[in-house]
């Protein structure tokens, strides 16, 4: 490693494998890391250890994970760049989980709104793990000692949790973490949901959610169905509050083409919804047929998906052993002679 690259700062961030990889995962988070490893020291996992924290069918979370690394690389992550690995693979995630189970306050974890809706959705499946799943999250972080945590809204407490725990431990033992921050993209896409633009695009809501895998004729009906509104106006115009799904399909419009909400007005002045749906859709199609291709064809090369989360995983685990070492020592445990 040079000395430029030495003092880059650490980003670092995760996506649970729990469902397939959605348009909001891509135009919130995926494309704006990959326009960060020449300024940053960028690790991202697949946060696989975290999604058994809710039930998964073992051959789905098999696929899905190394799918979505497939798709990571395809959406422009490059392995030769950045640090790509499974969580599982790295050892140490689960050990500094542990470690910082023990120095997270049961007050703190029954605080966090993720456990309470999560718990609420699975009444049936509320183990220790949903609760403590910020602990593990925590390590995820501290590992690498990253400066920055690209992540969106719903996951700032878990930051601001991760923060404190660092805070705390450095208190009782010195220097050992660095204390990192959220990191909130410039281009702060919100997608909504096609089917209810009240609520965020999301994988456990397949009917509105664009996947990155949809085929075009799959991805043109979804869009053609998509929810605009009631109002007989019936143009194209920018108005969050009274024509949500209209905004929402300008945003995902103006997210692939690039083109700014008065340029769309202007191109859809007179023509109705008939034109404008059909046209997002196209849009959006052609924006990601390039990515499904790639992943199709690094999905169907499963040696060279080996070949980086191999590598992924042993560059992850050099660093990760280093704080964890110094944890070790730090709350006084014996060092492991071999
Ligand atoms: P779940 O359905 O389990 O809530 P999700 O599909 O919302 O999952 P997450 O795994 O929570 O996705 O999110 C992974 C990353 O993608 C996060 O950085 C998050 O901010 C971003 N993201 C998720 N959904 C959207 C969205 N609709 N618009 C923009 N960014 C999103
Ligand atoms: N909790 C996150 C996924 C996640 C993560 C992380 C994100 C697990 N560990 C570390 C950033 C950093 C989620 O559900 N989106």
């Amino acid at each position: 490693m040079d000395n430029a690259s030495e003092k880059k700062k650490v980003m670092l961030s995760g996506i649970q494998p729990s469902g397939d990889l959605h348009l909001g995962n891509y135009l919130g988070a995926v494309k704006n890391w990959a326009e960060l490893p020449d300024q940053f020291d960028c690790y991202y996992f697949m946060a696989d250890l975290h999604t058994i924290t809710v039930r998964q069918e073992p051959k789905e979370l098999r696929r899905r994970s190394t799918t979505q690394l497939a798709q990571y690389i395809a959406c422009g992550l490059d392995p030769e760049k950045n640090t790509l690995f499974l969580q599982s693979h790295v050892h140490e995630h689960a050990e500094l989980g542990w470690i910082l189970n023990c120095y997270t306050m049961f007050g703190e974890l029954s605080r966090m709104t993720q456990f309470k809706d999560k718990s609420a959705k699975h009444a049936d499946n509320i183990n220790g793990g949903l609760f403590t799943y910020p602990a593990l999250m925590a390590a995820d972080i501290l590992l690498y000692q990253a400066d920055y945590v690209p992540v969106g809204e719903d996951q700032k407490q878990h930051c601001e949790l991760t923060r404190n725990i660092a805070i705390r431990f450095n208190n009782l033992y010195g220097e050992t973490f660095k204390v990192p921050e959220p990191y909130i993209p410039k281009v702060g896409a919100r997608i909504m949901s096609l089917s209810n633009p009240a609520s965020k695009m999301s994988k456990s809501d397949p009917q509105g959610c664009v996947f990155l895998m949809d085929s075009p004729e799959e991805l043109a009906r979804k869009f053609k169905r998509a929810v605009t509104d009631s109002d007989t106006e019936r143009c194209v115009r920018f108005d969050p509050e009274n024509k949500p799904g209209v905004a929402n399909l300008m945003n995902i419009y103006s997210s692939v083409t690039g083109k700014s909400y008065s340029e769309i007005e202007a191109e859809f002045d007179g023509k109705g919804y008939g034109v404008f749906k059909p046209q997002v859709g196209e849009a959006v199609i052609e924006s990601l047929r390039p990515i499904r291709e790639e992943a199709e064809h690094i999905i169907a090369d499963k040696a060279y998906l080996q070949e980086v989360y191999t590598q992924g995983a042993q560059k992850a685990s050099a660093v990760a052993r280093r704080t964890l070492r110094k944890v070790y020592k730090k709350i006084g445990l014996v060092e492991k002679p071999f």
